[in-house]
Formats: structure tokens, C-alpha cells, sequence
């Protein structure tokens, strides 16, 4: 459907052959809030994404059409300032990195779609800040390799947006590929490819349609915290850089009798960190229970340690716990808010699905949305695709 609406406007919009790309959106299975502990993440990239089209323009301007809320921007290649309807910040951030990456870009006009359900928790923003860099690589043969388009998009959301988020959704949708999760160290950023092709189990994302207003300042809060912990180790064991070099009995040592929510902060992390390595043994030796049962302690974790988590989540988390035939979930993503994320068994797919939706809008009075998700291709160009449209 969004391929189609988007070639609809180019049809009657450019008088050229576009560029076209798709940024897909992510998951990531365990590994919350380490990516900016220099830690490791299990994320993939999914079926939903960011379509966009894109042409040069032969003069220094910028515009931009967002097809999905029908809304337009136009500006120049010098002034790029954050402006007041948001959406375009995602794009002229990553234009600015560029710029100031000293790359040449010409004015252009591209336009875009998607279908990565907004404030979900899936990454529409880093799907956004992707497809752009991507986009206008190709478009401009900048040939920047897709390292730095991820550095750049992270850049361009910490700068230009003015969110300190770490590296791992723009890294899932640039390096994201089908069946295979990516197991990254967000300190060296080695990353490698874990096959998730588990042919009698879906990946389930229950979405709460909720987004309390503290996800923000609260994200950044957070990071605080964990960097507060570290300063107190640092004091007697200075190789500690990150809390990925930190161990529990440092933690014991020097923070918990210092301050009890950092030290709770700083034990999830640390926990975290350890916890994805054993989740990847368990994918090694092909056991989804042992698997799934982490995402249920990660949670728990996330909820009475990190307090990212809400009554709404939480009360999904503790559905899916009850539930025959869900082997793991847990909130995902930054929190506050957003889906949970659960591994169904096939057969039990439509069952969790009816009885999820049911109760849930029985206890919040809202409804829930479910999207049945599939891990896919990260950024690409899909102009073959189009011309067969
Ligand atoms: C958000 C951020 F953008 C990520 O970098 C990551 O920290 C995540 O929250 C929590 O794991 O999606």
C-alpha cells in the first residue's frame, strides 16, 4: 500500500525517475537501555518501515512532503533550523550532519510514507533518519559507507532533535537483515548475524497505544543515573569506563550504600548486559523456552529496578506470563509506553491475540493494536519493485 501511494506522487509529481528507498523499523529481543552503556543488543529489523522517494532539484532547495499527515516543508540548504511542526527535523538533522560531514549536496525534493506505527516504540524516527541519509547517498553518489550513515542518523536525533538516544535502532535499520537478529557491542560496534528462523513460533508486538509524556526526560534521566554510577566506581577502579566494564560486587562496593536508585539503575544495566549473552548461548542450543523466559525477567527488571515500564505494559507482561503458548515477552524500547514484544507459538497465535485484546480493553477502556511482525532487509533501494507496481 505505501509503495503504491508513493509512486501515485511521483507519478504526478516528478518529472524525473526517482530514487526510492525503504528504512525499515525495529525490534530488538533483549538488551534494553545498553546501547548507551556501551553494552550489547539483540535488535532486527522488521517488515514495517519508512518509504522514500527522492529527486534533485537544480536549485539550493529543500522540499520535503510527508504523505502519511499530508504536510509540506520548504526550505534551503543553508538555513536549516529545528522547526515547529517536527516532523521535517528528522530529515534537516541529517542533512545538517552531512553538510558539516563535508559532503556536497544539491537541493532537492523527496517525499515519504510508512507504515511503523508512530510513538509504538519501533523506530519510526530512526526508519526516518535513515532513509534519508541512504537516500541521499545514493542520490547524490556520496558513497558513504553504511557505518557512517548510522553514525550520522544517531548524530543527527541526539543534535538537531535533541535526544540523547544511543546507537541501536539506527544500526537495526541500517544493517538489519531477513531472519537474522544482530547481535551488536555498542562500544566497539563488531556486531554479528544470529539466524532467528524458528519456523513454529510468530514475534507478536501488543501495542498499548500509550505514550506517557515522561519518555523523554525521563530517557535522559536515565542516562544520568548510569553515568552517576560510574563516576562512583571510577573512584577506586579507574579502567571502568561504561558500565559495561562494571560487575555487581563493584556495584555492592560503591554505589548501593551511596545512593539506592542509582545502584538499581546500574544492577539492571550490568544484569542486562550479562543476561543477552546467555540469551544468545540459549539461541545457539536452539532453545526458545530458556530464551523466552529472559525477556520475562528482562521486564521485570526494566519495570522494578529501571521504572521504565507502566500499568499498561505491565499488565500485558503479566498477561503474557499467564498465557499457554507465549514463551517470552516484555516491554521494548525506550518505555513509558509503546509495545511489548512476545514469542508465540504459531498455533497459539490467534488465541493470544483474542484474549489479549479483550482484557486489556476491559481493564485500560482503550483497545489494543497487535501487529504480527517479520524480521526483514534493512535500508535498501526498491526501484525495481516500484516499476512493477
Ligand atoms: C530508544 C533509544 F533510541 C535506543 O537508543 C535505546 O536506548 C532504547 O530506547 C532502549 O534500549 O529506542
Amino acid at each position: 500500500m505505501e509503495q503504491a501511494k508513493l509512486n501515485a506522487f511521483c507519478q504526478q509529481h516528478f518529472d524525473q525517475e526517482p530514487v526510492i528507498v525503504k528504512a525499515a523499523g525495529r525490534i530488538n529481543l533483549i538488551g534494553e537501555h545498553t546501547d548507551y552503556n556501551n553494552g550489547f543488543v539483540l535488535p532486527a529489523a522488521i517488515d514495517k518501515g519508512i518509504y522514500m522517494a527522492i529527486v534533485k532539484r537544480n536549485d539550493n532547495k529543500i522540499v520535503l512532503h510527508a504523505l502519511d499527515v499530508n504536510d509540506q516543508y520548504q526550505g534551503t540548504l543553508e538555513q536549516l533550523k529545528p522547526t515547529a511542526q517536527q516532523w521535517p527535523d528528522y530529515l534537516l538533522g541529517v542533512v545538517q550532519q552531512l553538510q558539516m560531514g563535508g559532503y556536497t549536496l544539491g537541493g532537492f525534493e523527496c517525499a515519504f510514507c510508512g507504515n511503523v506505527p508512530l510513538g509504538a516504540g519501533l523506530s519510526s524516527s530512526a526508519a526516518l533518519e535513515c532513509a534519508t541519509a541512504f537516500a541521499l547517498n545514493e542520490l547524490f553518489s556520496l558513497e558513504i559507507d553504511r557505518i557512517d550513515m548510522v553514525k550520522l542518523a544517531q548524530a543527527a536525533e541526539n543534535q538537531f532533535v535533541g535526544v540523547r538516544c544511543g546507537i541501536m535502532d539506527q544500526f537495526a535499520s541500517m544493517f538489519g537483515r531477513k531472519q537474522q537478529l544482530i547481535k551488536l557491542d555498542c562500544g566497539s560496534l563488531d556486531y554479528e548475524y544470529i539466524p532467528f528462523n524458528f519456523d513454529d513460533v510468530s514475534l507478536v508486538l501488543l501495542d498499548t497505544q500509550v505514550k506517557h509524556s515522561l519518555a523523554s526526560s525521563e530517557y535522559n534521566t536515565r542516562r544520568a543515573e548510569c553515568e552517576a554510577g560510574v563516576a562512583l566506581i571510577q573512584q577506586h577502579h579507574s579502567h571502568v569506563k561504561s558500565l559495561r566494564d562494571a560487575t555487581v560486587e563493584m556495584l555492592d562496593e560503591y554505589v548501593k550504600k551511596h545512593n539506592a536508585t542509582t545502584y538499581n539503575r546500574c544492577l539492571y544495566v550490568v544484569e542486562e548486559i550479562q543476561r543477552l549473552q546467555d540469551a544468545c548461548e540459549d539461541l545457539q542450543r536452539n532453545d526458545l523456552d530458556a530464551f523466552g523466559k529472559k525477556l520475562f525477567i528482562t521486564h521485570e527488571g526494566l519495570d522494578k529496578l529501571y521504572n521504565v515500564s507502566c500499568p499498561e505494559l505491565n499488565w500485558l507482561a503479566e498477561f503474557a506470563g499467564k498465557q499457554s503458548g507465549i514463551l517470552g515477552a516484555r516491554m521494548m524500547g525506550g518505555g513509558f509506553g509503546g509495545c511489548t514484544i512476545n514469542i508465540v507459538k504459531k498455533s497459539a497465535v490467534s488465541a493470544v491475540l483474542e484474549k489479549a485484546a479483550a482484557g486489556y480493553e476491559q481493564q485500560f477502556k482503550t483497545p489494543l493494536k497487535a501487529y504480527v511482525t517479520s524480521i526483514e532487509d534493512g535500508c535498501h533501494t526498491i526501484v525495481n519493485d516500484l516499476v512493477n507496481n
